[in-house]
């Protein structure tokens, strides 16, 4: 239904398939939805298709769209991320008054979103930068959404965010993160976590198909069980129905034929730059990004199975099958624990660094539901910070800690199978390390800092004693205190 004369509680414009998406679920959830796209085409489409499912009220220019918001107006923008944001940002600014709010739902980077809400800001409007996460099927249904901006806008817009975001338990999957860029932040981190969470299920894939030698349909039954545990999760979910899919042209298992480089639109590399930047160690998250960028470095990697790169002659899997299939789902959970434990890690870093005061029980409420990292054991991560709002780290936490005494040797035992059969497991391995280094007594640290002062005078600290030293390579190798 469309009526001219209505004045919308909300607008979107950009009506591509996340923009019609969201505009669909507000209207479904009783809001009448303004809508706008710059080429009208898309309007047109949206509400031949879709208009008798609520009101919409459509517009062919940015000025009639915004004369059809009711005050404080409400305007999200789904538009491609970048200058065509910046682009529809200023043509808002200019169209609305002083307490309109802007909301940009897109995927932006969120230093562009404290640039965007300082600019919005000095124009007499608020800007609200919010991470939707959910893809399009989330955007209709009910997504899970981080706005952040100022904390008056999420009390004018958090009851209509709330009425189209998913539920679970009762409880929406939206809340405001915190002050300019926190939305984004979170989101972008979110994206982090959903690389490394798909890198490990996709090295127990590796480890079953190639290293217990199963076929995928095989293969998709174990995750269906694992679905039913600790891992119950929709990645864990999709997993199954992608492996146990045949390619309908040559009957193959479709994971046979689809080209093995994955591609990336580079959330999960601003997330690991972040990380680099705040000096966050969030090494799964990391190393995803380059198993990515690896996986797509095709003449690089037909030069090396081209050039024979030796393998090592240690090929046989001496263990039960049964048990390494249990080995490997205890180190999936492992490795996806140390993922999200980084992945809290640098929300928490970019909060101080920012002044944002994210609550991480927020995140792992609003994550429950709607989003691509949905998963049973977020519960745990929000029981975690319910118990220490101050954990030094997720996996400190008595339970993952409890946990991870079982999960422990079998991790350990994949990575060395993994090792030995010569099968790539980066985020397997790495996390492993992240985990021994967290646990070391003592780090080669000691020794990176005495190189440091051979070739640099760099200077360290003692153990015994405070202050600042140095030892005289050069000279008589005698101790100098520099402060
Ligand atoms: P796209 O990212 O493909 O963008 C297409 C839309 O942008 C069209 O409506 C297009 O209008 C509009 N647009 C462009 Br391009 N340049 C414009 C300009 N200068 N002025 C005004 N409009 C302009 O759409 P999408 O895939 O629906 O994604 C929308 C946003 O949501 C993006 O930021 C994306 O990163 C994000 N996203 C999120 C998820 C998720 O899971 N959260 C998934 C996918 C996308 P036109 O029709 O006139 O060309």
């Amino acid at each position: 239904m469309t009526d001219k004369n209505e004045l919308a509680q909300i607008g979107v414009v950009g009506l591509a398939v996340m923009g019609s998406n969201l505009a669909r679920n507000f209207a479904r959830n009783g809001n009448t939805v303004a809508v706008y796209n710059r080429s009208p085409e898309k309007t047109h489409a949206l509400i031949e298709a879709h208009g008798e499912e609520g009101n919409f009220v459509p517009s062919e220019t940015i000025e009639d769209f915004v004369a059809s918001l009711e005050r404080p107006r409400k305007a999200i923008i789904m538009v491609k991320a970048g200058k065509a944001t910046d682009a529809v940002i200023d043509q808002l600014a200019e169209a609305m008054d002083e307490g309109d709010i802007i909301i940009d739902g897109g995927n932006a980077l969120f230093t562009d979103t404290i640039r965007r809400e300082k600019e919005v800001a000095a124009r007499g409007k608020h800007f609200v930068g919010a991470g939707i996460s959910g893809g399009e099927e989330g955007a209709l249904n009910g997504p899970a959404i981080m706005p952040g901006g100022p904390k008056e806008s999420w009390e004018t817009l958090g009851p209509i965010l709330e009425s189209i975001a998913a539920n679970v338990d009762g409880t929406p999957c939206v809340t405001h993160i915190g002050p300019d860029g926190a939305g984004h932040f979170v989101k972008m981190v979110h994206n982090g976590i959903e690389y490394a969470d798909m890198q490990v299920i996709g090295e127990a894939y590796q480890l079953l198909r190639y290293g217990a030698g199963m076929e995928p349909a095989e293969i998709a039954e174990v995750f269906r069980e694992w679905n039913s545990g600790d891992l119950d999760s929709y990645l864990i979910e999709i997993t199954a129905e992608v492996l146990a899919q045949k390619d309908p042209e040559t009957g193959a298992p479709l994971v046979d034929v689809i080209v093995d480089a994955a591609g990336q639109k580079g959330t999960g590399r601003w997330t690991a730059i972040n990380g680099l930047e705040l000096g966050v160690p969030i090494t799964g998250i990391a190393e995803s990004v380059f198993a990515r960028a690896l996986s797509s470095s095709t003449a690089q990697r037909s030069a090396a199975q081209e050039g024979h790169l030796p393998s090592g002659t240690i090929t046989e899997l001496d263990v039960d099958k049964a048990e390494f299939i249990e080995d490997v789902r205890r180190a999936l959970y492992a490795a996806k624990l140390i993922a999200y434990s980084q992945g809290f890690d640098e929300i928490k870093a970019g909060s101080e660094e920012f002044g944002w005061d994210v609550d991480p029980r927020d995140l792992a409420t609003i994550w429950r539901g709607g989003c691509i990292i949905r998963a049973k054991f977020l519960d745990r991560i929000r029981a975690a910070y319910d118990n220490n709002a101050d954990l030094p780290a997720l996996i400190l936490d008595p339970y993952f800690k409890g946990e991870l005494e079982d999960l422990i040797d079998p991790w350990r035992r994949v990575v060395v199978a993994a090792t030995q059969l010569g099968l790539p497991a980066p985020v397997f391995a790495s996390s492993l390390s992240y985990y021994d280094s967290l646990r070391a007594e003592r780090l080669p640290a000691a020794l990176i800092q005495g190189q440091r002062d051979f070739f640099g005078a760099h200077t360290f600290q003692r153990t015994d004693k405070s202050g600042t030293f140095h030892i005289e390579w050069s000279g008589d190798r005698g101790l100098t205190q520099t402060d």
